[in-house]
């Protein structure tokens, strides 16, 4: 029951600037009764303004505290904090102070890794071996405005060959590496590799439903976590004055505090602790749409073991100026700064500013690789758990913020639309000391990012060259990452063709693909071709058991195989047919269901040599 009001608190001389507010304070338990004082207190007296006599929408002036409690219990010190900060940030931007003034950048150190050389199969070992002790963070609270997509990012298939969704390609990529690196660990080990996802108000439910209607997609239930950040409040001007909801004036619109929540959401929610006391080592970040992740995690886990990196991000080779965030180091040249040396993603935008402004007088330009000194941030993060918790243990996870308020115009006093304060978690290394072990590693794009973020519509108009990022060319990287992977283990895999679809000119590779369990490094996929292979550019393989072998195998049509783990299956001879093709579809055409639209084809399955081995044993599938 809410305890009753003190008579101070009814007398309500503390709201006499609100007087609207001054006659509800009987609604109030006097365990609310701090809220209000503290947003007066905070200059935010217009919340109250409209409020009618008592008696009137009661329901939802107490509705309205609900909220404000809220607010208040999931900001790391409260609403007034989040006020404050948002001043401070509010009259920088208006400044136009630089975040990074003062600083000055230069080439980071970092692994650059070759695909399939002696050099990567080592990491990969290295990283197999860690797997077992490692935990995996998936940050999928966003909505996806930019991809329009209707339903949850993780829901969308990854590629249309299989239907395998994304949430599905993580958790089996997840179980292998939890097998492979089990089958390594002297006298085996029975650990089951911990996933969190962050979710939001806006993923939340489907996320829950997509995991339980799919028995976890093989995963043990207690194995997944669910982690829900919470919005922040709306501010509509320079004073930080928070917005009302233009739907309901009983309450404060809201919004995304961004992907950095997860820190502070992992530190509360005591898992670190936990994952410590089980031996675990790693904590691995990564991101809703990368159908590639999983062929760079073995070996860029690898390089955090090995080179007992404390944060180690994954990045890929950057065009000057292409909008990707880089990756820098960045010292500060008075020394009062806490960190006064560190290896961070400064975003694209204030990248070649930075540069010029501290003595690179032509700013990001291409070095004689025909890439930027900064390699590009793919926003998949490795840190070593024992660090994290010390860090965290004296930030309780926070992340330093950023505001962007869109102005009406130069004079910067109103904004177009309300802002708030975001965060994101690859900032989480700007309140590390100097002496932390800050690296990245660098990996080809054909191999570990091709992300879901653009509609079919912004996608077409990205400029020749640069990456379209759209379901289209994600689902086409990952036929072409296996293509290319299967040529490096020696099998000849055609040329592509180039078609458009939905507007973008794309490489159309053999449609191949494989469960995570089939292989998940290279030294795998090499042990499990053999002879002579060759595959032609038609052509559509699936190969979903874990012991099959490629031999002498020419296939010229579509060959889909599955079998048991412990029946062992050689693939071999010549295989023709009709095979699958891919067929155009319309993006405005609103029959074909939306996950098939948003990529422009579909798949016409018209022949295919289809088998299973269900039993133990040894087999030889030649037609
Ligand atoms: N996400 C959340 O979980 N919660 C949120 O509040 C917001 C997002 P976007 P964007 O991949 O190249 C990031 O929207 O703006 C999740 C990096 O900041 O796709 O493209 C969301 O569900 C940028 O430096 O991010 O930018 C998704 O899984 C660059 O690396 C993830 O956060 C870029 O990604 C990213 O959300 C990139």
């Amino acid at each position: 029951m809410a305890s009753t009001l003190s008579k101070h608190d009814i007398n309500g001389d503390w709201a006499s600037s609100a007087p609207n507010l001054k006659k509800n304070l009987s609604l109030l338990s006097s365990e609310q009764i701090e809220l209000p004082k503290m947003l007066l207190e905070m200059g935010q007296s217009h919340l109250f303004e409209h409020w009618p006599e008592p008696g009137v929408d009661d329901d939802e002036k107490r509705a309205f505290f609900d909220q404000v409690a809220k607010l208040n219990a999931s900001y790391p010190g409260g609403l007034a904090s989040y006020i404050r900060t948002a001043r401070e940030l509010l009259a920088e931007s208006k400044e136009g102070k630089n975040p990074f003034d003062g600083f000055t950048p230069s080439v980071p150190s970092g692994e650059v890794l070759t695909y399939g050389d002696e050099n990567f199969v080592q990491f990969e070992e290295a990283g197999v071996r860690e797997g077992r002790n490692a935990a995996f963070v998936l940050v999928a609270g966003g909505l996806g405005e930019r991809l329009g997509y209707n339903g949850i990012k993780v829901a969308l298939p990854s590629e249309s060959t299989t239907g395998t969704c994304f949430l599905q390609l993580y958790i089996e990529s997840i179980l292998a590496l939890q097998d492979a690196s089990c089958r390594l660990a002297e006298g085996g080990c029975k650990r089951q590799i911990p996933l969190v996802i962050m979710t939001s108000d806006d993923t939340h439910a489907r996320t829950m439903e997509l995991l339980e209607s799919n028995a976890y997609f093989g995963m043990v239930p207690t194995q997944v976590t669910l982690l829900k950040q919470e919005k922040v409040a709306c501010l509509d001007d320079n004073d930080a004055r928070l917005a009302v909801d233009s739907h309901n004036k009983y309450r404060i619109q809201t919004k995304p505090h961004g992907h950095g929540d997860v820190h502070s959401l992992l530190y509360s929610s005591g898992l670190l602790n936990k994952w410590r006391d089980a031996g675990l080592r790693w904590v691995l970040f990564f991101q809703d749409t990368n159908g590639l992740l999983f062929k760079a995690i073995p070996a860029a886990l690898g390089v955090s073991a090995t080179k007992q990196y404390h944060v180690n991000s994954l990045a890929v080779p950057r065009k000057a100026k292409e909008p990707i965030g880089g990756i820098a180091r960045l010292t500060h040249s008075d020394g009062t700064f806490i960190c006064r040396t560190m290896v961070i993603n400064v975003e694209y935008n204030q990248l070649d500013p930075l540069l010029r402004a501290t003595g690179y007088a032509d700013g990001d330009v291409n070095s004689e690789t025909g890439f930027s000194h900064f390699p590009g941030n793919i926003n998949q993060l490795i840190i070593e758990l024992g660090h994290y918790i010390e860090e965290l243990t004296k930030t309780g996870g926070a992340i330093k913020e950023f505001v962007n308020p869109k102005y009406k115009d130069s004079t910067k006093t109103a904004f177009k639309s309300s802002t708030r304060l975001e965060c994101m978690m690859q900032d989480y290394p700007k309140t590390l000391p100097s002496s932390a072990r800050v690296g990245f590693t660098v990996m080809d794009t054909w191999l570990a990012y091709a992300p879901v973020k653009n509609n079919p519509e912004d996608a077409a108009k990205v400029p020749k060259g640069n990456p379209y990022h759209s379901a289209t060319s994600g689902e086409m990287a990952i036929y072409r990452a296996n293509s290319l992977i299967l040529r490096k283990a020696g099998v000849k895999v055609d040329d592509p063709v180039n078609q458009v679809f939905n507007g973008q000119e794309v490489e159309v590779w053999s449609r191949i693909v494989w469960k995570p369990k089939w292989a998940l490094t290279f030294s795998e996929v090499r042990s499990k071709v053999k002879g002579s292979c060759c595959i032609s550019q038609k052509s559509t393989m699936v190969i979903k058991g874990r012991n099959i072998f490629l031999e002498d195998l020419s296939l010229d049509g579509a060959l889909v195989i599955d079998s048991v783990d412990d029946a062992e299956v050689i693939v071999g001879d010549s295989v023709q047919n009709k095979g699958w093709i891919l067929e155009s579809v319309d993006y405005k055409d609103a029959s074909v269901p939306e996950e098939v639209r948003i990529r422009g084809f579909r798949i016409n399955k018209i022949e295919q040599l289809e088998k299973s081995f269900n039993e133990s044993g040894k087999f030889c599938l030649k037609p």
